[in-house]
């Protein structure tokens, strides 16, 4: 399992579960975790080589993982647990509203995702808000994951940590990484059930993110078919 982790206010570090397993297993002890009711895309998916649909309308709630190998067949058909958008110049994101039905205290985020190659299937970027009214949207945390050969073929959890969303609206957008395929198979939401949130959601810009950069980044342009 890898990780791209984020820690508010903003420096996220990159690490391999590998190293810290015990760690984040006690940690995750007093997680709880929060299902949204529903949700819905800004922006179509995308088919290519395989159906990259949301088959059911739940599927990034489902609980089913990829792995590392798009077009693997896990029971379901090839690719069937892995969600696909394109980029183009003009729309290089997709808002996915998240959708709890009343005030949800959600402290950590986790997106799956996986890169195949730069150019072609990388990392997205991740930006999480929230929202009273499912219209106004105040920013929350963000986590950047810069282009680099060196997460080809790998499944990560892109994970947003101490947050402090209490709303009954969460958004997550994607930010397709140069012009290419961002694919997510699952969205989970986490309550640490040892913090305490306040009911009033925070307004306004969020606080300055910083964002890192890997030792090895490769900016590939070609496009290719997934
Ligand atoms: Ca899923
Ligand atoms: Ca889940």
């Amino acid at each position: 399992m890898n990780l791209w982790v984020a820690n508010k206010p903003g420096v996220w570090v990159g690490c391999w579960i590998l190293s810290a397993f015990a760690y984040f297993s006690s940690a995750k002890a007093s997680l709880i975790e929060i299902n949204p009711q529903n949700y819905t895309f800004s922006r179509p998916t995308v088919n290519g080589s395989y159906n990259y649909g949301d088959q059911t309308g739940r599927q990034l709630i489902d609980g089913a993982y990829g792995t590392a190998s798009i077009g693997a067949n896990l029971g379901n058909g090839p690719a069937y647990e892995w969600i696909a958008w394109t980029a183009t110049p003009s729309a290089k994101t997709v808002n996915i509203d998240f959708n709890f039905g009343s005030l949800a205290q959600i402290n950590r985020i986790d997106v799956g995702s996986l890169q195949d190659r730069p150019g072609n299937v990388v990392l997205p970027n991740v930006y999480v808000y929230q929202s009273v009214n499912g219209t106004t949207w105040s920013a929350v945390a963000q986590l950047v994951t810069p282009v680099s050969t060196i997460n080809n073929g790998k499944h990560f959890e892109l994970q947003l940590n101490d947050l402090s969303i209490d709303a009954p609206y969460v958004r997550v957008t994607i930010e397709n990484n140069v012009t290419n395929w961002a694919f997510v198979d699952e969205v989970d939401f986490w309550k640490d059930s040892s913090k305490v949130v306040q009911s009033v959601p925070e307004s306004g810009t969020t606080a300055s993110m910083v964002a890192g950069s890997m030792a090895l980044l490769f900016f590939l342009r070609g496009r290719f078919k997934a």
